[in-house]
């Protein structure tokens, strides 16, 4: 599709690197891309997203349908103008944070009836409909509207879910259009169940995206079965197109899913847990909340250069966050967007150079060691 372009610069066993081209910019990959749900990397500007390295933003069809609402993002110019990030977003479609969110849910073949957790309104997203608003926001790369179940779940449960994703994907590909400059990405299904993946895969190759998201996982099944799937899952893809691993993870499930074939992710957990006091490091996580930092004059990491570590001790960031100070959100934010960009970026170089299996060794070894 013109505008919208992936081209893989190297491969190092299953892993790949190279670049996504689109008209508001590049995406070097493996990508990490930050949440921006409401609009906003909480706690972050957008212009100190970009200073962690990040290439790309994910924003969410159901919280702003739900406010401040898509038509008037689009008289206000768009997603991009109206959060002040030029650079490309992805968002996706709505149907996942449906039904982790919202109450009084009704499924058809149709769509799904929910009522908001904002105010209980009700409203309805279907493929028409969400490829409709994610339009309307301006995004660059729109997921298909698909369901994924909770697991535990019987494989009838699964295969019914994964069959209606798929119903669900060709209703998103017919409503999507020719929108040259913008991608459309398929969403695979189907649990922990190969059959099932196999089944999804045929169906979304049949179709035909610009790019392919392996969703359904980081949903209970563990870190085991999770890579377990990758195992097999990335092969079933076309190899030429990005692979997308939705809503993953902590930094040894990043490796992990890179190591497998996967070239994008996105997660809460960085921003999220730096607005709880939790921040990651080369040597693992740390609590900022626990008294053994309260009297420590050193940063977070001595080798990190974000402006956590570059002018602040840990016990200055024990101390603002028992005062509930709104800094201490914004500094360890910052501090594990940087770290998780900069897993990323060494991960592309070392891909480049052939010396992943290496590179990921001395992860591990580092984080074995803890914090000390
Ligand atoms: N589908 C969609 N979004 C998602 C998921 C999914 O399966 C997941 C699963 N980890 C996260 N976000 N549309
Ligand atoms: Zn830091």
């Amino acid at each position: 599709m013109s505008g919208f372009s992936f081209t893989l610069n190297a491969s190092d066993g299953r892993a790949r690197t190279g670049v996504i081209r689109t008209p508001r910019g590049e995406i070097r990959t493996p990508a990490f891309m930050p949440v921006g749900t409401a609009g906003t990397v909480k706690a972050m500007l957008p212009e100190s997203v970009r200073a962690t390295g990040a290439d790309i933003l994910l924003g969410n069809t159901y919280h702003l349908m739900l406010r401040p609402g898509a038509e008037r993002i689009a008289r206000l110019g768009g997603l991009h103008r109206f959060m002040n990030w030029s650079r490309p977003i992805l968002t996706d479609s709505g149907g996942f944070q449906v039904m982790s969110l919202s109450e009084l849910r009704k499924l058809t073949e149709d769509g799904v009836t929910f009522a908001s957790h904002v105010d209980g309104s009700r409203h309805f997203l279907s493929p028409e409909t969400s490829m409709e608003i994610q339009r309307l926001l301006g995004s660059d790369i729109v997921m298909a509207f698909d369901e994924c179940p909770a697991l535990p779940a019987t494989h009838a449960r699964q295969a019914e879910a994964m069959r209606l994703s798929m119903r669900w994907a060709q209703r998103s590909r017919d409503a999507f259009g020719d929108r040259p400059g913008h991608a459309l990405f398929g969403i695979m299904q189907g649990g922990v169940e190969r059959d099932l993946r196999e089944e999804s895969a045929e169906a979304l190759r049949g179709i035909g995206f610009d790019g392919y998201a392996i969703g359904g996982l980081a949903v209970g099944e563990g870190q085991a079965a999770m890579l377990g799937v990758l195992d097999y899952a990335t092969e079933l893809l076309p190899a030429g197109q990005p692979r997308y691993l939705m809503g993953v993870g902590k930094p040894d499930d990043i490796v992990g899913a890179v190591q497998r074939g996967i070239d994008m992710m996105d997660c809460v957990l960085p921003s999220r847990s730096g607005r709880t006091g939790q921040a990651w490091t080369r040597r693992g996580q740390i609590n900022i909340k626990n008294a053994r930092h309260a009297d420590d004059p050193r940063p977070l990491d001595e080798d990190c250069t974000c402006p956590a570590c570059s002018g602040y001790s840990r016990a200055y960031l024990h101390h603002v966050f028992r005062a509930g100070e709104m800094i201490s959100g914004m500094l360890l934010t910052w501090h594990n967007l940087h770290y998780y960009q900069q897993i990323m970026q060494q991960m592309r170089e070392a891909i480049a150079a052939g010396t992943l299996d290496a590179w990921v060794a001395g992860f591990h070894a580092m984080r074995a060691q803890g914090d000390i």
